[in-house]
C-alpha cells in the first residue's frame, strides 16, 4: 500500500496504526522524493509500484484564517494532489483508494448533527469554499470511478482533528493547536486572544482515533461514497479555549477579537453510519487534550510553529 502524506498529522497517525496492525507493507515518500502535484512523475511511481491500496492524507491543509486568506493556493494544490493520486492509482490498476476529505464540504447551514447526504444540499461556508471544492472534486472523483469501474474507491470525512505532528503556528494552524500555543506561551495572569465570537460549535477527533476509523473501513470488502468519521459531539470555542485554559494552568483574561471570522456557526458530524459498519469513537476529550499537550511540550522545539 502506498500512504502519502505519512509525515502529517493524520498520515503519521496511520503510519502508527498500519505498523501496529502489521497486515500491510506501506510505502511511502518524502516531498522530495515525489511531487504529489505531479501527475507524470505519481503516474509512473504507482505503475512502478501497483501498490494493492492508496490512502491519501497529503494535502494542503490551515485553518479559518490560512483558508481565508491563501484561496488559490488551497483549490489549485489539492486539485493537483488529488487528479496525480486518484487518476494515478485507477490507470496503474489499484483496486482500493481511501481519499481524506474534510468536514468543511457540508453546506454552512444545514440541519444538525449532519449526515451524508446533507452533501451539495446548501451553499458552502466562504471562508473555506476554495478548499471545500476541492475536497469535494476528489470526493466526486472517487465516487465516479467506483460507478463507472467498479472499484473500491471512497472518502473519509473527519471533523477537526488533532494530535501530534500538527501544525502549531498562530496565523495557519486550526483553532485547537493555536490555542494549545497561545496558552502555554501566555504569562500565567496575562490575556489571550482569541478569534471569533467564541459561539461556534467544533467536533474534535484525534489523530489515532481517525486512523483506526479508516483501518477499520480498509477492513470492509467494500465501502461506497463517502463516511463520516467522527464522534457526533461538539463544543463551543469558549468551551475549548476554557478547557486550554485548566490544561494549560492560564488563569489569565481571555479576550474575543470579533476582526477575526468565525466560519460555521456549527460543524457536528452524524455518525450513525460508521456506527452501522462497526466503528466508534471511544475517548475522554479532556484526557486525550492532556495527552496531546503533554506531546506538545515535549516536542516543542521541533513542532511546526511557524
Ligand atoms: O479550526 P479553525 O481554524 O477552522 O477555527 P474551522 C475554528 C473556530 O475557532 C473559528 C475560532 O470559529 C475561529 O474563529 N478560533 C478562535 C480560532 N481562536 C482561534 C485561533 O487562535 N486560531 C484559529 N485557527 N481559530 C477549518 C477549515 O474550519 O476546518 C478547514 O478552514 C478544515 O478547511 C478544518 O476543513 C477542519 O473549523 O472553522
Amino acid at each position: 500500500m502506498f500512504l502519502a502524506g505519512h509525515r502529517g498529522l493524520v498520515g503519521s497517525a496511520l503510519l502508527k496504526a498500519l505498523a501496529a496492525k502489521g497486515e500491510y507493507q506501506v510505502l511511502t515518500r518524502t516531498r522530495q522524493e515525489l511531487d504529489l502535484t505531479d501527475e507524470t512523475t505519481v503516474g509512473c511511481f504507482l505503475q512502478n509500484e501497483r501498490p494493492d491500496w492508496v490512502i491519501l492524507a497529503a494535502a494542503k491543509v490551515g485553518g479559518i484564517m490560512a483558508n481565508k486568506s491563501h484561496p488559490a493556493d488551497f483549490i489549485a494544490t489539492n486539485l493537483a494532489i488529488q487528479q496525480s493520486a486518484i487518476m494515478g492509482a485507477f490507470r496503474a490498476g489499484v483496486p482500493n483508494f481511501a481519499f481524506l476529505s474534510s468536514s468543511c464540504v457540508y453546506p454552512k447551514i444545514t440541519p444538525q448533527p449532519i449526515p451524508e447526504t446533507a452533501l451539495l444540499t446548501g451553499s458552502l461556508e466562504p471562508t473555506n469554499s476554495a478548499y471545500a471544492i476541492a475536497k469535494l472534486a476528489g470526493m466526486e472523483l472517487c465516487n465516479a470511478l467506483s460507478i463507472q469501474h467498479g472499484v473500491n474507491y471512497f472518502s473519509v470525512v473527519p471533523p477537526n482533528v488533532y494530535g501530534p505532528r500538527d501544525n502549531f503556528d498562530p496565523q495557519g494552524s486550526h483553532v485547537l493547536a493555536s490555542l494549545m500555543r497561545k496558552f502555554h506561551e501566555a504569562l500565567p495572569d496575562g490575556p489571550v486572544e482569541c478569534w471569533g465570537t467564541g459561539t461556534p460549535r467544533r467536533e474534535f477527533l484525534p489523530s489515532d482515533l481517525l486512523a483506526s476509523g479508516i483501518l477499520h473501513l480498509m477492513s470492509l470488502p467494500r465501502v461506497s461514497g463517502h463516511v463520516n468519521v467522527g464522534t457526533g459531539r461538539s463544543i463551543t470555542i469558549r468551551e475549548l479555549a476554557e478547557t486550554m485554559q485548566r490544561i494549560t494552568g492560564h488563569r489569565g483574561e481571555i479576550i474575543w477579537n470579533t476582526d477575526f471570522p468565525d466560519g460555521f456557526p456549527e460543524k457536528t458530524m452524524d455518525v450513525l453510519r460508521m456506527t452501522e459498519l462497526g466503528w466508534r469513537a471511544e475517548f475522554d476529550f479532556e484526557t486525550s487534550l492532556r495527552e496531546a499537550y503533554g506531546w506538545f511540550c515535549e516536542h516543542r522545539a521541533g513542532a511546526r510553529t511557524s
